[in-house]
């Protein structure tokens, strides 16, 4: 309100002052960003001139009228009504009045100013205080903050600044130890290079009491190295020499090498030869003796072919015993073979002929029914005690009598009679019971026997060691040697041809 009432005041006066005169003075006011310009008109010219008046803008508002020249005019100035000058009286006293007024408004309009401009700067000032205020609070508060900075700076400083007074002392002491060091070390070089001058100046005088002999001893040098030379030529020739000899010692190796593959070739040929024939005669063979009378004098396993038929049996062949070629039919000696079986492996056989077996009864069959036979047995008892029994005839039947024993002539150490089965006696097993006993003997007695009524003999049954002293009845029995209990270590069955 207060800067509309102003503004309104300013147009007035300024309107005032374009009617009355053209004399004015400007007033600026600056409030903040604002400016304000007044322009009030000068008072002191606007006194009631003539002058003035006649020149006053007011003058224009009625229209001009023309002079003819200047003595016309001042002419007409003088003829002029009265109701002229009344009238310009008249204008004059109400100017005079409306001065007096505009000076009154000017004195309020200042007035005014005055007090708005006071109260101006007084809020201006208050405003400014606050924003100064603020700003040192702040300007305070930053200053604290740098401050605090700055005392941690300096705490660092403080303690980088003793860390490194530490270093440095560390350093310092270290150097000392170096520089004690440093001079041990020169003191030892020192000490060092005079030995090293006392030694040369000695060397120099062996090298001068020495160079006589050191020449002596060159000279004697040259000379061995020349003889040097001379025996490695001789040696080079030599070693030429042994080198084409070596060579010729090489070819002949090689040719004996040549040599001998082709007789090794050869011998190995007529090797392979004797065996295929030896074979072919070995398939031949009826029996051991005959194998004998061929020339091998080994005990051992041989293949022999049964007469009247194309079997061939391995057998054991007992070379040394009464002049050899007897054909092994039982043989016992450790009691690894089982002989407690039945009627089947007792015909075709059993065990190895190596080791303990039995030949077969249907084997047996052929072999004594080819020619003449006689039988030995041999027998050793747990004490190591030999014994033999033999028979100048033997044979057994065939499957269809049950193998019946046919032995004749006995002689022999092992009792003084026979403790074979008597003639006719058929083979009986635990399977098939063909003795002359009520019983069945050979369940009794155990094995495959030629049971009479269960007999003095039994050479198939149970192999008992020699150290049991009890006495069984199913063991290895020869009554007329030992009673009926041997316990017998070995017995062995062997034919061979009457007349061998
Ligand atoms: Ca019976």
């Amino acid at each position: 309100m207060g800067r509309l009432l102003a503004l309104t005041l300013a147009y007035l006066a300024y309107l005032l002052a374009t009617a009355i005169c053209s004399e004015r003075r400007q007033h600026h006011v600056q409030h903040g960003l604002c400016s304000y310009t007044f322009i009030l008109p000068e008072l002191e010219h606007c006194h009631p001139l003539k002058d003035l008046q006649v020149s006053n803008t007011l003058q224009s508002d009625s229209p001009p009228e023309a002079e003819p020249d200047t003595s016309q005019a001042r002419e007409k100035h003088n003829q002029r009504p009265s109701w002229q000058e009344t009238k310009l009286e008249n204008l004059e006293s109400a100017m005079e009045n409306n001065t007096q007024w505009l000076q009154k408004l000017e004195n309020f309009i200042q007035e005014n100013v005055r007090s708005g401009m006071e109260e101006i700067k007084r809020t201006a000032v208050h405003t400014q205080t606050a924003a100064m205020l603020e700003m040192g609070t702040n300007l305070l508060s930053q200053s604290a903050e740098q401050t605090r900075k700055l005392t941690d700076v300096e705490t660092q400083v403080l303690n980088q600044t003793s860390r490194l007074e530490i270093q440095l002392l560390e350093y310092s002491l270290f150097t000392n130890q170096l520089e004690k060091h440093i001079l041990l070390q020169t003191q030892e070089i020192s000490r060092l290079s005079d030995k090293n001058s006392f030694l040369e100046e000695r060397l120099l005088a062996l090298e001068a009491r020495y160079g006589k002999e050191l020449h002596g001893l060159q000279s004697e040098k040259q000379q061995l190295q020349e003889l040097l030379e001379k025996q490695s030529k001789l040696v080079s020739q030599l070693q030429g020499e042994l080198g084409s000899s070596t060579l010729n010692s090489t070819t002949l190796q090689r040719q004996q090498a040549v040599l001998t593959d082709t007789v090794q070739q050869l011998l190995a040929m007529v090797n392979h030869c004797n065996g295929a024939v030896q074979k072919e005669k070995s398939l031949s063979f009826r029996d051991c003796s005959e194998i004998l009378r061929a020339g091998f004098k080994e005990s051992g396993v041989y293949s022999i072919r049964l007469a009247n038929s194309t079997q061939i049996v391995k057998v054991f062949c007992d070379m040394r015993t009464r002049g050899g070629g007897w054909t092994l039919l039982q043989h016992r000696r450790n009691g690894s073979v089982d002989f407690q079986r039945g009627w089947r492996d007792y015909k075709t056989g059993f065990g190895e002929p190596a080791g303990e077996h039995w030949l077969g009864n249907d084997i047996i069959h052929k072999l004594t029914n080819s020619q003449e036979y006689s039988l030995h047995i041999q027998l050793k008892d747990g004490a190591g005690n030999e014994a033999f029994s033999h028979y100048d005839r033997f044979y057994i039947d065939g499957e269809d009598r049950n193998y019946s024993l046919h032995a004749e002539g006995f002689s022999g150490t092992a009792g003084r009679t026979s403790s074979l089965s008597v003639t006719g006696s058929q083979f009986s097993t635990k399977d098939r019971d063909n003795d002359r006993c009520t019983c069945k003997c050979a369940q009794l007695a155990s094995g495959g026997w030629w049971f009479d009524a269960c007999g003095p003999s039994n050479l198939n049954g149970m192999y008992y060691p020699a150290s049991s002293s009890v006495v069984r009845y199913n063991g290895i029995k020869w009554y007329y040697w030992k009673g009926p209990n041997l316990q017998a270590s070995l017995t062995a069955m062997m034919v061979r041809p009457t007349d061998f």
